[in-house]
């Protein structure tokens, strides 16, 4: 624990020890620790962005047992949105960063979602496009009988800079098999950051957990983060995703306030080569995202306007939050806010 707050190395046993040493007593060592090696690398800045995600459409084929946000074509809460109502979105919003995820689907194939990416870069060569998983990236491949690299080399091409780090879940064979088995598992969302890496591609990475998961498997998530990281350096930033359990699934509870809080600070933690970790409201609670910020966090990710997928499974957040509740949420949480880009860059003072 004293090399992770000095931000040293932790090695794999000592990581896997913190796993079987998540009992009352030790937690709040581990967010002491946590919180000493968050400082030393940011002082007392607490940043988030000023962004709006972008869904276009929810129709998704995939079935992931967690997800409520996917819908099938008919369902009364399956929506299509036109090129029209996005640009007004963007437009009204004026975003500095675009984050655009959406199901696995035919309504928006590929060649849309690439002009999608273009119309946007023409209109706001400013604007921060961080745009489609590893799981869409794979999914658009195979529809297109493209490679993947040639997919992302394009995309880059019309202007995404970076790719959002969904669709990992959690590092297990046992329940990708359970859970996602019918989109890319663990191996090939590691594979397809690798490449994307190689293209000058950064990424983010997210960890979806409290949804019957071990330590040890989180552990091992994160380990293996840390391996890819090593090898490949295109991480910016990790968002742990705290499960939101929806209504009649398998498991009624998603994990516990002080569980999120120990999951953001071992990974601070254990991710010693990964610049950036997350504290992510919408899923945590604000409360919770804004005490992940003394747990190892340094950033709320942003204001989002319209989040949809931890609404769609129940989750009690607001869909966004606005510049100034944003502000002094981190101000509450005893963090001085700072407004960034969607490169990390702190954008100026006028802002704050
Ligand atoms: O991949 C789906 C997760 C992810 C649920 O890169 C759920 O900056 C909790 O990846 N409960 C998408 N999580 C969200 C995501 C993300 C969010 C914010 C920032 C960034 C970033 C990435 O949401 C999916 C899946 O793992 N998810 N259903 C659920 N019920
Ligand atoms: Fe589809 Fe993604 Fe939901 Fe899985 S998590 S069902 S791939 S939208």
């Amino acid at each position: 624990m004293d090399k992770g707050a000095r931000c040293e190395r932790i090695s794999e046993d000592e990581a896997m020890a913190l796993a079987a040493s998540i009992t009352p007593d030790r937690l709040h060592a581990i967010g002491k620790a946590a919180l000493a090696n968050r400082r030393s690398r940011y002082g007392e800045k607490a940043t988030f962005v000023f962004n709006l995600q972008i869904n276009p459409a929810n129709i998704c084929g995939a079935r992931c047992t967690f997800c409520n946000y996917a819908a099938s074509k008919n369902d009364p809460h399956a929506y299509v949105m036109s090129e029209t109502e996005i640009l007004e979105k963007v437009e009204t919003l004026q975003p500095t960063e675009a984050h655009i995820v959406g199901g696995l689907n035919q309504v928006w194939p590929y060649e849309r979602n690439l002009e999608l990416v273009r119309q946007l870069r023409n209109r706001y060569p400013e604007l921060h496009i961080k745009a489609y998983t590893a799981v869409e990236i794979a999914y658009f491949a195979k529809c297109v009988r493209k490679s993947e690299r040639q997919v992302l080399e394009e995309l880059k091409a019309a202007g995404v800079e970076t790719l959002p780090g969904g669709g990992a879940e959690i590092f297990s064979e046992r329940l990708y098999r359970q859970h996602w088995k019918n989109k890319i598992g663990p191996v090939d969302w590691v594979r397809i950051h690798k490449l994307a890496h190689s293209l000058g591609i950064l990424t983010n990475a997210t960890m979806l957990f409290g949804f019957g998961d071990t330590w040890t498997e989180r552990i091992h998530h994160l380990l293996t983060l840390r391996e890819t990281q090593d090898a490949s350096k295109g991480f910016v930033c990790f968002i742990p995703l705290a499960f939101q359990p929806g209504e009649g699934r398998f498991i009624t509870h998603g994990p516990t306030p002080l569980e999120t809080l120990a999951v953001v600070g071992i990974a601070r933690l254990v991710l010693d080569n990964i610049p950036h970790i997350k504290s992510y409201w919408p899923m945590s609670g604000v409360e919770t995202g804004a005490a992940g910020l003394s747990w190892g966090a340094d950033d709320m990710d942003g204001t989002i306007s319209e989040e949809k997928i931890a609404h769609l499974a129940g989750a009690p957040t607001p869909k966004g939050m606005a510049r100034d509740r944003m502000t002094e949420t981190i101000r509450m949480a005893g963090f001085t806010p700072v407004e960034r880009d969607g490169r990390f860059k702190e954008a100026g003072e006028g802002h704050r």
